[in-house]
């Protein structure tokens, strides 16, 4: 394979060798020398009243050091601050501090904390504290936490409502649209929706180290976290040292699907009790701790209502959205759905009219934030449902009501009604393509069929598009830019420090082939390192497929900036005009005279060793770049789901799966596709079997993977994945993000197969045999 042709190949990822021999550090395998271990008391109900903790039989446990409750830590460290406080939460409504004081509110809600000379005794410890709790109701179910008489997490706000919002102000115009598409001859279609609530079980549960050095008053914390900078900068302000005397190190991350975006009690309480202890400390979480303390995703309640002609042109959409926090606040919980469920509540289509309005409502339970896909997956849900529901109103095609609405290429930029401008896309290109794979007229054909033969078979199509590549200017209140710091060495070798977060999307590979194709050097020559916050000043981490779009421009552009650099050197060692210069395949060459070159190494010896160096010319080689990009970008594609449905026993099997996405440039399209695998199976994870199960008094009844299903390869049919390729201007790669497209595309295509193979115009999810039996002898 030839250097120049580096990017888009498919090579397989450099990390992967060290992950699958067993030779990466997680959190867990970092051992200090006097290292001390720390366990959480967590409450044992949803809604509790503590009227006093007793922690001397725990104190007084041989191998116990120290005991903190909400006492000892509240008044010392901070309340963690929320990206963007919206609404009661602006007033302190949700905003929490590392342990709870007066009253727990959801289950395994941290109480108080036991640091020990081992786990095990700390364990031992922790079950010593005797916390008097006053059992009180729990508001579980998110509709009824908004009524008057519900029972109230924080009582001094008078409701558990932390904010309604309806875009525009009233609904006056999007009913006058909707009467004049009905006095018209056209439909109107609604439906509820339960988007529920999802535990996003990373394989490696989290886990911290924290490591305070009294003498020079340093703390070094490794967390297993998506957000190091982030991480080090909140840390800083809530245990008050100066940015600099914290030093956050992210190693190996096993996953985090959005659940390590948060700044958590557990890595607030371990610094903290290094702190006093002047100890290392470590605190790993076990899986039942990460089935109740963790965040969670979704749990969102949609009332999905569209207009349409007879003809199935969209006339307009409402939505209203009804989101359950849980019961605190997190990082970025409350603009979920402001920030990423509103923009694209229009879809791929292009539709004249649209309201939006939204509760955020808190509830005793787990509190929810991004997971994978956060946020979209529930607008694109609510649409591509819409979609279909206008189709069956009509008796059409759901692939026809699509393409009747869907934006045009020659519309981009395009201004959505909802304000939103979408970069670039095709979307009848997507569509058509997963048609043809699916060999969609005989698929229907071969439908009808089976129907005929009295078996339930169902074919759903979703078209979805998706924001990502956050975030331009103005997009949150803190520059969601990223950064990229190269270094060229001597022997030619380079080193790309990135403030993005990779774990587990596999950009120790795509950003090396960015720079080895930019080089012309061999990818051997070049490495990625992430996540210390000593290597590159600021980052703002790994989520909302950013990674991609917004690290590797900031990667592309400071190779660009240490080109230039190169290039002047090489233009003194040449004797030539720098603006004769060029760099091919590895080498710098005087245009018109290609025997005149010194290669790449020779150069990066020169700017690193020579004292000769042109006036003017620094010596060294290194450039850092701080990519914001102007515009967020929109990938999108159409998946289409097949399923089969037991008559007898409610069990539904995926007999097909297709599915063509849209990710503008591909940067390595193996990469591509094992994202596109992974999000597909969760996304049909969350139709098909996924769910978080809360009794009325707060009790979390999946606290285990005994009873939280989780999707495994053995159900799931062969992916049948094609792409299209549409660039997108906003960036100097041309890549939009692809970490979330196959979560946010699969679950309503699989949900649309489901209701067409029952017949019936909506089913909730997840669509496990009893769920299905019962709407199968209902109808
Ligand atoms: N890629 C590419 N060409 C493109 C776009 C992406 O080759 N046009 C490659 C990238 O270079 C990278 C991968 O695809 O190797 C994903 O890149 P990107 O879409 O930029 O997404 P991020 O790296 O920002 O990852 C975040 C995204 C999110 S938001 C969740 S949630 C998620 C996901 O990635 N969590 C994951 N995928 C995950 N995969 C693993 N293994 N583990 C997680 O926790």
């Amino acid at each position: 394979m030839g250097i120049a042709a580096m990017l888009g190949s498919p090579i397989k990822r450099r990390e992967d060798p060290r992950l699958i021999t067993g030779q990466a550090t997680y959190v867990d395998d970092i051992k200090l020398y006097g290292m001390l271990h720390l366990a959480v008391l967590r409450s044992p109900y949803g809604h509790a009243r503590i009227n006093s903790v007793n922690v001397d039989a725990a104190r007084n446990l041989p191998g116990v050091v120290a005991v903190y409750t909400a006492e000892d830590v509240n008044s010392v460290v901070g309340k963690v601050a929320v990206a963007v406080p919206v609404g009661k939460i602006a007033e302190g409504m949700g905003v929490r501090s590392p342990l709870a004081q007066d009253k727990v509110r959801f289950f395994g809600d941290p109480v108080a904390v036991v640091i020990a000379d081992d786990r095990y005794t700390a364990r031992d410890a922790r079950d010593l504290i005797e916390v008097d709790y006053e059992p009180l109701p729990a508001a579980i179910d998110v509709e009824k936490a908004m009524q008057p008489d519900a029972p109230l997490l924080y009582e001094e706000f008078g409701t558990n409502v932390a904010l309604s919002l309806s875009l525009p102000d009233t609904t006056e115009e999007i009913d006058k649209v909707f009467e004049q598409t009905k006095a018209d001859g056209g439909v109107v279609v609604k439906t509820r929706i339960v988007n529920q609530r999802l535990a996003p079980v990373a394989m490696e549960t989290r886990g911290v180290v924290a490591d305070f050095n009294k003498g020079s008053q340093k703390l070094t914390l490794w967390s297993s976290s998506q957000i190091p900078h982030i991480l080090r900068n909140v840390l800083a302000a809530t245990v008050g040292l100066p940015t600099h005397q914290v030093h956050v190190i992210v190693p190996e991350v096993g996953g985090g699907f959005g659940s390590k975006l948060n700044i958590y009690p557990e890595e607030l309480l371990t610094a903290f009790a290094s702190m006093k202890l002047g100890r290392p400390i470590k605190w790993i979480e076990d899986r039942s701790e990460n089935m109740a303390a963790t965040i969670h995703g979704r749990d969102q309640v949609d009332y999905i209502e569209a207009a349409a002609t007879k003809d199935g042109k969209v006339t307009g959409v409402k939505l209203h959205a009804v989101s359950d926090m849980g019961s605190y606040s997190q990082l970025f919980t409350d603009v979920m759905v402001l920030a990423f469920t509103f923009p694209v509540v229009c879809g791929a289509y292009d539709i004249p009219a649209v309201h939006r309005s939204t509760d955020l409502v808190f509830t005793n339970k787990t509190p929810t934030d991004a997971y994978r896909g956060a946020g979209r997956p529930e607008a694109t849900f609510a649409i591509e449902r819409a979609m279909d529901l206008v189709a069956r109103e009509l008796g059409k095609d759901p692939a026809e009501v699509r393409r009747i609405n869907f934006i045009q290429p020659d519309q981009f930029p395009y201004k959505s009604s909802t304000g939103t401008v979408y970069d670039s896309g095709n979307y009848e290109a997507a569509l058509d393509k997963a048609l043809a794979l699916a060999d969609y007229k005989s698929l229907r054909a071969e439908q009808a069929q089976k129907r005929a033969e009295g078996k339930l078979v169902g074919i759903g199509i979703s078209s979805y598009i998706e924001v990502c590549g956050i975030g331009p200017k103005g997009f949150a209140p803190v520059g969601l830019f990223e950064s990229a710091r190269l270094r060229v060495d001597v022997g030619g070798n380079v080193t790309v420090y990135t403030g993005s977060s990779p774990h587990g999307q596999g950009e120790e590979t795509t950003f090396a082939q960015i720079v080895a194709e930019e080089f012309g050097i061999p990818i051997e020559s070049i490495v990625v390192l992430h996540g210390d916050t000593e290597a590159i000043p600021e980052g703002r981490g790994t989520y909302g497929s950013r990674t991609t779009p917004v690290g590797g421009s900031a990667v592309f552009t400071a190779a660009q900036k240490l080109k230039e650099k190169m290039k002047l050197i090489a233009s003194h060692m040449l004797e030539a005009s720098p603006s004769d210069v060029t760099l091919e395949d590895g080498k710098f060459s005087v245009a018109g005279s290609p025997q005149k070159s010194v290669t790449f190494a020779e150069v990066a010896a020169t700017a690193n060793l020579s004292n000769t160096l042109h006036p003017g010319i620094e010596p060294g080689l290194e450039a850092t770049s701080f990519w914001e990009p102007e515009a967020n970008v929109f990938p999108f594609g159409t998946h289409i789901c097949v399923v089969e449905v037991d008559k007898e026993t409610g069990e539904a099997q995926i007999t097909r799966y297709i599915a063509v996405d849209d990710c503008g440039r591909q940067l390595n399209p193996m990469l591509v596709q094992g994202q596109i695998h992974g999000g597909i199976a969760q996304g049909v994870g969350q139709a098909m079997i996924e769910g978080v199960v809360y009794g009325e008094d707060g009790q979390l009844l999946t606290a285990t993977l005994m009873d939280y299903a989780m999707p495994i390869a053995s159900e799931l049919p062969s992916f049948e994945l094609d792409h299209t390729v549409t660039p997108t201007p906003v960036n100097p790669l041309g890549a939009k993000g692809v970490g979330e497209a196959g979560t946010i595309g699969s679950t309503p295509a699989v949900a649309n197969a489901m209701a067409d193979a029952l017949g019936v115009a909506h089913v909730d999810m997840p669509y496990k045999p009893e769920n299905l039996w019962k709407v199968i002898h209902q109808s």
